[in-house]
């Protein structure tokens, strides 16, 4: 389990995720964003991954990846600052669940924080069982572990959408 620094600083893991608009360049355009912000030192970024749409099957697979730096920003202002980015990539509101996107930045976890507010939960509601989120979480930190629900690397064995496949050497994993 992750400690809290003395500063008050944690790891903040983002999980990225696009389908839209060439998703790989999309990936590069965010993580590009994410590490011009000002707390966003020593970053550190997972293999890109391609997996079916989880939700509505008339779209696109998906690429995901996830970054990781030490931030002692608190939960609200670092939702605020991946919500700005979505927006200046030009993501737009649609009412349909799991629906298509250009990016979608979401907050994985944040050290051992469980956080829970009308806009945010931390860890992330459905990280534990989504293997697009749990294999870039792996490549960051083999030893991660999700508060409440396990260590990752066990969660990987039975969680869902483990239809994945890793971008840099084609290989498709089998769990
Ligand atoms: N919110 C609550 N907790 C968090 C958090 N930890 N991080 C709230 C970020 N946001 C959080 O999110 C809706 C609201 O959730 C936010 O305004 C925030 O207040 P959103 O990004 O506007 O909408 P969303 O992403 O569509 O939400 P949802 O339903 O959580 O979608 P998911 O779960 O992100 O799923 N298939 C594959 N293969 N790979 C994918 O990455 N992603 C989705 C979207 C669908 N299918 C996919 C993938
Ligand atoms: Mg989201």
């Amino acid at each position: 389990m992750e400690r809290e620094k003395k500063d008050n600083s944690r790891n903040l893991y983002i999980g990225i995720g696009s389908n839209l608009n060439n998703p790989i360049h999309q990936l590069n355009i965010a993580i590009e964003y994410l590490s011009k912000i000002d707390f966003s030192h020593n970053m550190k970024i997972a293999s890109f991954y391609e997996s079916p749409p989880m939700g509505p099957l008339d779209q696109n697979n998906y690429i995901n990846t996830a970054v990781m730096f030490s931030s002692s920003e608190s939960p609200e202002d670092i939702l605020i600052t991946l919500k700005d980015i979505e927006s200046s990539m030009g993501r737009k509101k649609n009412s349909i669940r799991w629906s298509e996107r250009t990016i979608d930045l979401d907050i994985i976890l944040l050290g051992d924080l469980v956080y829970e507010s009308d806009s945010l939960t931390i860890p992330h509601m459905y990280a534990h069982e989504r293997a697009f989120v749990l294999f870039p979480l792996l490549d960051l930190n083999p030893d991660i572990f999700i508060p409440k629900k396990g260590f990752a690397k066990d969660l990987v064995k039975d969680c869902l959408y483990r239809n994945i496949k890793k971008i840099e050497n084609n290989e498709r994993f089998e769990i």
